[in-house]
């Protein structure tokens, strides 16, 4: 026997080896790195906390998770400030949630100082408050071990608008590597939170330049949102509950795929989920069985979790969230 082989055998698993912890995601990623302490059981504290005086902390996660992955990839690059960075892109408008990821950094921080990504804690914070808001099942097991980007630029924010078609969002969300399926069910996500009268008014005054409103939405709905929305106002304060069954606009769960069935979306793009061929069936589907919802909703999340992220030794691990690390 050549006596090589072995050496190089040994080798050859070794470095498969360190492949399998480095360059990829994996559940669990922080077990055994932050003494005896455990990382997402200090990041669910501090959600917790927050959940317990503010409630819409968890429509705030979702946009944040949202926005962070979408644009170049989830790296935190949402969280960093300065005067041209993502934060300061007119799409950001009224994103929120960043002292309560800021909080859970110094928890980790003060547990194991260096080892926990803010990329990382948005994933964690958001999925603690998905199951906050929907309830058990709506818990799924998040992966870690991204890495924090050190570049945020608003020129990067290339995020759908409200009036975006469904075939360009198909096409947007493609290119990320979310398919037709998983847009339907992330959008799944404006089931909580509010959106303001400018990103939907042309549907109630003016649609597509016919000066009156959209066929598509209920005029019940439409005579209740011209007395919010009042024509060429923009009334910062007013807000509209992107799911409009009153008692589960602030629950995670599939009433949202309901309304908008029932002709009662609030922005263009959600009704047009209901309506588009490509994606009613989706629809459907989704308004019909809230288990399963829940848990397609929690595998999408995992897969928006995986856009463009860094691992292994790209990136940084940030000590603070709103700055890389200074050289
Ligand atoms: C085509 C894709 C999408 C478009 C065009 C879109 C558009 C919008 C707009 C215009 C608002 C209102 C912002 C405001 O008035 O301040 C909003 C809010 C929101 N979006 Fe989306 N969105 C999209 C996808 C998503 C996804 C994938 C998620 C999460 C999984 C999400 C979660 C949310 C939440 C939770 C809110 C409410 C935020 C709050 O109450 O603070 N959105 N979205
Ligand atoms: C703006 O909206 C708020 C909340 O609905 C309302 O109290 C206030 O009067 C409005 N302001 C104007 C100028 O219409
Ligand atoms: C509104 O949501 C509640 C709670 O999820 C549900 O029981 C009810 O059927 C919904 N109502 C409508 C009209 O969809
Ligand atoms: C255009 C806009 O609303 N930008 C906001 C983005 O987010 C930051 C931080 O919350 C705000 O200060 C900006 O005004």
């Amino acid at each position: 026997m050549n006596n090589n082989v072995l050496p190089v055998l040994i080798v050859g698993i070794v470095l498969l080896n360190l492949e399998a912890c480095y360059g990829q995601l994996q559940v669990g990623f922080y077990e055994g790195q932050c003494g005896n302490q455990d990382v997402e059981s200090i990041v669910n504290s501090v959600v917790t906390g927050s959940f317990a005086s503010d409630r819409s902390i968890v429509a705030a996660l979702l946009r944040m998770q949202f926005h962070d992955c979408f644009v170049s990839g989830c790296d935190a690059s949402l969280l960093i400030d300065g005067d041209s960075s993502e934060k300061k892109a007119g799409a950001n408008l009224s994103v929120r949630g960043f002292e309560l990821i800021d909080e859970a950094k110094t928890a980790v921080e003060q547990a194991c100082p260096g080892i926990v990504s803010c990329s990382d804690i948005i994933i964690m914070a958001t999925r603690d408050a998905v199951t906050l808001r929907g309830g058990s099942g709506a818990r799924y097991e998040v992966e870690t071990g991204r890495r924090d980007g050190l570049i945020s630029e608003k020129a990067n924010v290339d995020l759908p608008g409200p009036q975006t078609s469904v075939s360009d969002a198909i096409d947007r969300f493609s290119r990320k590597g979310l398919d037709a399926t998983d847009m339907v069910i992330l959008l799944g996500g404006h089931t909580v939170g509010v959106t303001h009268c400018d990103f939907f008014e042309d549907r109630l005054w003016d649609f597509d330049g016919t000066g009156s409103a959209d066929p598509s939405m209920d005029p019940d709905l439409v005579e209740t949102l011209k007395l919010k929305c009042p024509q060429d106002t923009n009334n910062e304060s007013v807000e509209v509950d992107l799911d409009q069954n009153s008692s589960s606009s602030n629950i995670v769960d599939n009433s949202f795929y309901q309304e908008i069935r029932s002709s009662r979306g609030i922005l263009e793009i959600d009704q047009n989920l209901a309506l588009d061929p490509s994606t009613t069936d989706d629809v459907a589907t989704l308004a019909n069985d809230g288990s399963i919802f829940l848990n397609l909703f929690g595998e999408s999340m995992v897969k928006l979790g995986q856009v463009g992220v860094l691992t292994g030794t790209d990136g940084q691990i940030r000590l603070r969230c709103n700055s890389v690390n200074a050289n």
